[in-house]
């Protein structure tokens, strides 16, 4: 057969069709958008983790993708009244200026966006008003990234508010005097590069004499 261009098809060797195989798991503690989360009601459930196990913090890690400007992804998790949330969003491309909402299950915003960088969106120490499902709607005008979100819950605890990378940024430690124990519980995390740590320290003392923690 001639195709014009002196190609000789019927002198190709058979092949086979092309085929790569690949796998896409979640992250530890994490999980990766569906594909039909612009509304509320598709949202990608964020796989809370108690971490350490009964120590009343929790931690969450997703990934997503802005396919392009203005697609929204929403993300949900359970709450208790009171307790604290932190969400860091980065993403991969600069200059996408990412809102982050939290929401309430009569999509209603319960925290604006509060810090919006070039690949930085954030809320942070929000109180949870009530109980139930509460949603994290994210989104950008700005063009298409890949993003990084990590979800923080403290219960019985605070969380740390960055920034407080130095002494005089401190975050101040709520102290409880009782019965002679001076004790506090903080909820916080370090950043590192797209990935993140969850971290929690419970630390208590007698008359300042003893002092330990674990992370
Ligand atoms: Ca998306
Ligand atoms: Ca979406």
């Amino acid at each position: 057969m001639n195709h014009g261009s002196g190609y000789q098809a019927d002198r190709c060797a058979p092949v086979s069709p092309f085929a790569r195989i690949f796998t896409i798991t979640d992250p530890d503690v994490g999980a990766i958008e569906n594909t039909d989360n612009n509304l509320l009601m598709g949202a990608t459930a964020l796989p809370m983790t108690e971490t350490p196990p009964v120590s009343g913090f929790r931690t969450a890690f997703a990934l997503g993708t802005f396919q392009a400007a203005d697609d929204v992804d929403y993300w949900r998790f359970n709450a208790e009244a009171g307790d604290r949330v932190t969400i860091r969003l980065e993403t991969a491309n600069g200059n996408i200026y990412p809102y982050v909402y939290l929401r309430n299950a009569a999509d209603s915003n319960v925290v604006s966006p509060q810090t919006r960088e070039s690949a930085l969106g954030q809320i942070q120490d929000a109180v949870i008003p009530s109980p139930g499902t509460y949603y994290v709607r994210v989104w950008s005008e700005h063009g298409a990234s890949p993003y990084s979100m990590r979800v923080d819950q403290a219960r019985g605890m605070q969380l740390e508010v960055e920034a407080n990378d130095t002494q005089a940024a401190a975050s101040a430690l709520a102290l409880k005097l009782s019965g002679g124990v001076i004790s506090g519980r903080v909820g916080a995390a370090f950043a590192d590069g797209r990935f993140f740590g969850g971290l929690f320290l419970d630390g208590h003392g007698e008359c300042g004499q003893h002092h330990h923690g674990h992370a």
